[in-house]
């Protein structure tokens, strides 16, 4: 990539600790439901909490943006600015200088390993904790006919998350993440305001050394970033989603892409996971080690990387999560990119979302493990484990919150409407109901997998690996909306390893199963029976599967261009089966299964 990451960018100047005080969050004292974004704003008895909320957005947006509680610097915690939020710098302070070029990470979020879906939580909890007291003062400006109503509100309010993955999603992204305006009950009567939820004004320029012709400024000839840059935001502008050359939100791009990445990626990759039982293959993308097994000691002086058995053939929660950053981003997008995909606001409606499957999984709990891309305090390879200090997040002015603090939610004062509706009950129930909910088109007996083995680094990211069924000729080009296609493996990283002396595997699987039904496709060889129609003794026409031949795997970066697997990292495809409602564990482990063959790169 040749590029030089040692230029200073323009706001590491911003961060200062606020006269207030340290940022500590606690716990709320009652518990209240995390509700789902659409019965927020379609029953009318929540509606007052939708009115809050995103009075309460536009709040901590207006809030200075040097203050550790505005929408800024919350938002900047995941990734860039990369620099200190709160004071917090740990014992091992990010440098730009230094550490960029050993394939550090300069933000404080964990992706890529077993802190994942823990880190993420105490994050949640500090914009939505903010949220709720800027709710409160919002309620009490309410006339007195409407006080009670909105402080009784308030009170309940608990941030919504939208699940993407239900069936409604295929319609889209809800117009109210997307509308410029949005009418809301204010303390001043029904008006239409400004809407927060669809996007955020950078209050300071924000970027890598910035490209030529990938300014904004440039608009109506703004150029789409290439793949090596995170796109550059102008102090003033806006966040975007899948913008155009003059720079402009392209909704009905993005929507498309849900009709299509949620019946193929997102419904099959959480019905995957609730079959996981092991945190290590439910909680992260990523697996160390050429062939999945123990590594050796690749980088003396840091623990050594521990044992990563297998991570099988199912999705983990992060894979899943990392399509919806690609698919609701596009390229140029915010959300697509790691660094600043925090200051889109659909991101935390989005977490909240991953932050509801993580609650709802019933899997054993976290092991000991290794932190493969270090954070703002972590170094490469730092031990992580339940009792990490999940920084920058305080519970009081000398701790900060451990994976084991936050699992319980209810402790923590929220739980959500289908984690209470199973409460006390056995998680074999709650299991059985959410395989129910996320289930894959159920007329197929047998579900047939694609398992894409991807060398992380290879290539800087973000990008995606798209699966095309029995089209050879298959490119960038080709759309998704092709009956040929099965469905992609998101690659989003964007820091190559490319210093350090080992190897870090992502695994991504995608379900061919309506795919090879759409097409007339069998696995089965000599299948006769099913072959022929049962009242018209018509034989089908269908044709015998070849994992070498038929699997057309097609990387494709941002930017619309494709590159070969080879150099995109794929190493490997292996197609396999299990009957639908029958998964034994034993299945999860790897070689076993119903294999159908592998095809190396
Ligand atoms: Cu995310």
């Amino acid at each position: 990539m040749g590029l030089s990451h040692s230029s200073s960018y323009h706001s590491s100047h911003v961060r200062s600790v606020t006269e207030s005080g340290p940022v500590i969050i606690e716990p709320y004292s009652t518990v209240y439901p995390r509700l789902d974004v659409l019965d927020m704003y379609n029953d009318e008895k929540y509606r007052p909490q939708f009115d809050l909320l995103v009075q309460s957005y536009q709040a901590m947006f207006d809030r200075p943006y040097e203050d550790m509680r505005s929408f800024y610097q919350i938002a900047g915690i995941h990734g860039l600015p990369y620099s200190a939020y709160d004071g917090v710098k740990g014992d091992h302070e990010y440098h730009n200088d230094t550490d960029w070029a050993q394939g550090r990470w300069g933000g404080y979020c964990h992706h890529g390993d077993v802190l994942f879906p823990p880190w993420h939580r105490p994050y949640m909890m500090l914009i939505e904790s903010q949220l709720i007291s800027e709710a409160k003062k919002i309620a009490s400006q309410y006339p007195d006919n409407e006080k009670e109503k909105y402080v009784d509100a308030a009170n309940q309010l608990r941030h919504p998350y939208w699940d993407w993955a239900d069936l409604k999603a295929m319609n889209g992204v809800p117009e109210f993440f997307t509308s410029l305006e949005i009418e809301l009950n204010t303390p001043k009567g029904k008006k239409n305001v400004t809407n927060p939820l669809k996007r955020y004004h950078l209050p300071v320029n924000l970027s890598y050394p910035l490209p030529d012709g990938q300014n904004p400024n440039d608009a109506p000839n703004y150029t789409l970033p290439s793949m090596d840059f995170n796109p550059y935001t102008p102090a003033g502008y806006p966040t975007v989603r899948h913008p155009n050359s003059k720079y402009e939100d392209q909704d009905n791009i993005m929507n498309q892409n849900f009709s299509v990445y949620v019946p193929t990626v997102f419904r099959p990759g959480f019905y995957q996971m609730f079959h996981i039982e092991n945190f290590l293959h439910f909680s992260n993308h990523a697996v160390r080690g050429s062939n999945d097994t123990e590594m050796e000691d690749t980088n003396p002086g840091h623990p050594n990387p521990l044992v990563f058995v297998g991570y099988a053939h199912f999705a983990s929660i992060e894979t899943t999560h990392d399509g919806f950053h690609l698919v609701s981003g596009g390229l140029a997008g915010h959300l697509s990119y790691p660094d600043i995909t925090g200051f889109d606001p659909l991101f935390f409606f989005h977490h909240c979302n991953v932050d509801r499957m993580f609650a709802l999984w019933q899997g054993v709990w976290i092991p000991e493990s290794v932190g493969i891309n270090g954070t703002y305090t972590d170094v490469l390879y730092s031990k992580v484990n339940e009792n990490t200090a999940l920084t920058p997040f305080r519970k009081s002015t000398t701790d900060f919150w451990t994976s084991k603090d936050v699992r319980d939610v209810e402790k923590l004062g929220y739980t959500y409407p289908d984690l209470a509706k199973f409460k006390g009950q056995d998680p074999k129930n709650l299991q059985a109901y959410l395989l129910e909910l996320y289930k894959p088109d159920p007329h197929y007996g047998r579900r047939f997998y694609v398992k894409l083995t991807i060398e992380a680094g290879k290539l800087v990211g973000p990008y995606s690996i798209r699966v095309f069924i029995d089209l050879p000729s298959a490119n960038a080009e080709t759309p998704v909306t092709s009956p040929h296609f099965a469905g992609f493996v998101a690659m989003w990283r964007n820091n190559a390893h490319t210093k350090v002396n080992s190897t870090t595997y992502v695994t991504g699987t995608v379900d061919i199963t309506d795919c090879m039904e759409k097409l007339g496709i069998r696995m089965q060889k000599h299948d006769y029976v099913q072959d022929v129609n049962a009242t018209t003794g018509e034989v089908k026409p269908t044709s015998i599967f070849d994992v070498n031949h038929d699997i057309n795997i097609v990387p494709v970066l941002l930017d619309g261009k494709s590159v070969g697997p080879k150099d995109a990292g794929v190493t490997t495809i292996e197609a396999f089966s299990f009957e639908h409602d029958k998964v034994n564990q034993n299945f999860l482990v790897e070689s076993t299964g119903e294999f159908y063959g592998t095809k190396k790169f």
